[in-house]
């Protein structure tokens, strides 16, 4: 069975106190993670005192970047080692704005999930629709040259624990959530392209999740589609009150 993640992805948004804040009203509201995993991927400066406020452990504090060296003379990065010794259990790889502003590759993609995998966290990997509303044609091939350039050299061990984010980028902060069965359409794709990859087996165990203008009156449509195992909302993740309606979309 693959537990429900609802994940927020602050960006850059929040500071030090802000984020104490949050994590005051929301930590002992927050479900089991056996039953509903709930994170927050938040910048880097944030992280310790996200964890310290963290009251009954059950968010995943988490990460929104890292490079792909461990440690060395890379000025202003973030190193994927000193997240693992904090205790960061995900790191998001690849989101549309690193691609877009910050020319994030899928070779650079790649070795920042292997960077990942490597210091024992576990990859958000997202993957985006930069040209627009795709056709249904090169919407496969989009998705077939994304994944696969993600996980080059990536193991069937790694790929099970493996998460994927389809983003549409057009659905992203515009207000715009895809439907509910356009979502599923991009996560089922995912999932074929694994099966290809790793055969059904991890794919059936990989979590694919829906990103883009998600809120609290569309999530219940797009968690009741098949192949969509959780969210990763931006917008909707930074105020609390609303952040819990998101966690608790069932009731
Ligand atoms: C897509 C999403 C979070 P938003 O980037 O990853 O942001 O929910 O604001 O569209």
């Amino acid at each position: 069975m693959r537990i429900p993640l609802i994940a927020g992805n602050w960006k850059m948004n929040k500071s030090v106190d802000d984020a104490r804040s949050f994590m005051q009203i929301v930590s002992d509201q927050l479900p089991e993670p056996d039953q509903v995993e709930t994170a927050i991927a938040a910048p880097a400066i944030l992280l310790e005192t996200m964890i310290e406020a963290n009251g009954a452990k059950r968010l995943r504090i988490s990460a929104e970047n890292c490079y792909y060296e461990d440690a060395g003379a890379f000025t202003g990065e973030t190193s994927p080692q000193a997240l693992a010794k904090m205790g960061i259990p995900y790191v998001i790889v690849g989101h549309s704005e690193r691609r877009s502003y910050f020319n994030e590759t899928d070779d650079i993609i790649n070795r920042k999930v292997h960077a990942v995998y490597r210091n024992h966290m576990t990859p958000i990997l997202c993957c985006d629709e930069t040209m627009g509303r795709l056709e249904a044609g090169e919407k496969i091939h989009w998705v077939v040259s994304q994944v696969t350039g993600a996980l080059k050299d990536i193991t069937d061990a790694q790929a099970r624990q493996l998460v994927i984010a389809y983003e549409p980028s057009w659905a992203i902060g515009s207000g715009k959530s895809a439907s509910a069965d356009q979502a599923e359409e991009g996560c089922y794709l995912i999932r074929q392209t694994v099966a290809d990859l790793y055969g059904d087996d991890v794919a059936n165990q990989m979590r694919v999740l829906y990103g883009g203008s998600v809120n609290p009156e569309n999530i219940s449509q797009i968690m009741a589609k098949q192949n969509i195992d959780g969210v990763l909302a931006g917008g909707a993740s930074l105020d609390p009150e609303t952040f819990l309606q998101l966690v608790h979309y069932q009731k």
